[in-house]
């Protein structure tokens, strides 16, 4: 198939057909059960996910391809998950990296102040200084979770933003009820969100 070389964000036009590939190396991070795997299934097929939909803990990766429609071009990225028992081993997968979505479980109060100390952490390597990072607040359609504000007070992120270079765009969401699945789309294509 005949591509053309886009400038300089590294994207590809496929000619023949209306798919941009969105060359953007993505990975998705958190900790254990923190719903990686359901939000990216949900980012891939709003149909895929509903509340009897199960899922197995990642050991190891796993790619997902997820479309997103702008226009009359489709587009895609290739989001990689990294487990969450794989911690120690997330920064093999740093190279090349300019997008980080890390997903944190509101829903999970003991895990939730560990998952912002772990972020810190990825946030110090040098590979990812000038990704852009998402943070989502996941499992949001449950009805004991933490809300925004208390959840980003228990991830110290007031603090955490003055000791890190990155600019971090925060998201609420649910795999269950697809809420802030059109925001992350949007981040993924590099449209702004708005913040509240
Ligand atoms: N209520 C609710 N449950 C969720 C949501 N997302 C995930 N879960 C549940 O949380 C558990 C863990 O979800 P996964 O998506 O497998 O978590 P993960 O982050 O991929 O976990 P690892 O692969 O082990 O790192 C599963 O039992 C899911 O059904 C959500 O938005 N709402
Ligand atoms: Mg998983």
């Amino acid at each position: 198939m005949d591509k053309t070389f886009r400038g300089e964000n590294r994207r590809f036009l496929l000619l023949n057909s209306t798919t941009e590939v969105i060359n953007d190396m993505a990975i998705c991070l958190g900790p254990s059960g923190s719903g990686k795997t359901l939000l990216l299934k949900k980012l891939q097929n709003v149909k895929a996910v509903d509340n009897t939909t199960t899922s197995v803990s990642t050991v190891g990766t796993d790619m997902f391809t997820i479309k997103i429609s702008s226009g009359d071009v489709e587009k895609q990225i290739v989001v990689r998950e990294v487990g969450g028992v794989m911690a120690p081993l997330w920064p093999k997968y740093f190279d090349g990296i300019k997008k980080v979505l890390y997903v944190v479980d509101t829903s999970n109060l003991c895990q939730i102040s560990a998952a912002g100390v772990l972020l810190y952490t990825i946030l110090l390597d040098p590979r990812l200084k000038k990704a852009k990072i998402l943070l989502i607040l996941t499992k949001m359609d449950v009805s004991y979770r933490q809300m925004r504000n208390e959840a980003l007070l228990m991830l110290q992120m007031r603090r955490l933003k003055r000791e890190i270079t990155q600019n971090i765009t925060i998201v609420e969401a649910s795999a269950i009820t697809g809420e802030g699945r059109n925001d992350i789309l949007n981040w993924l294509n590099d449209k702004t969100i708005k913040q509240t």
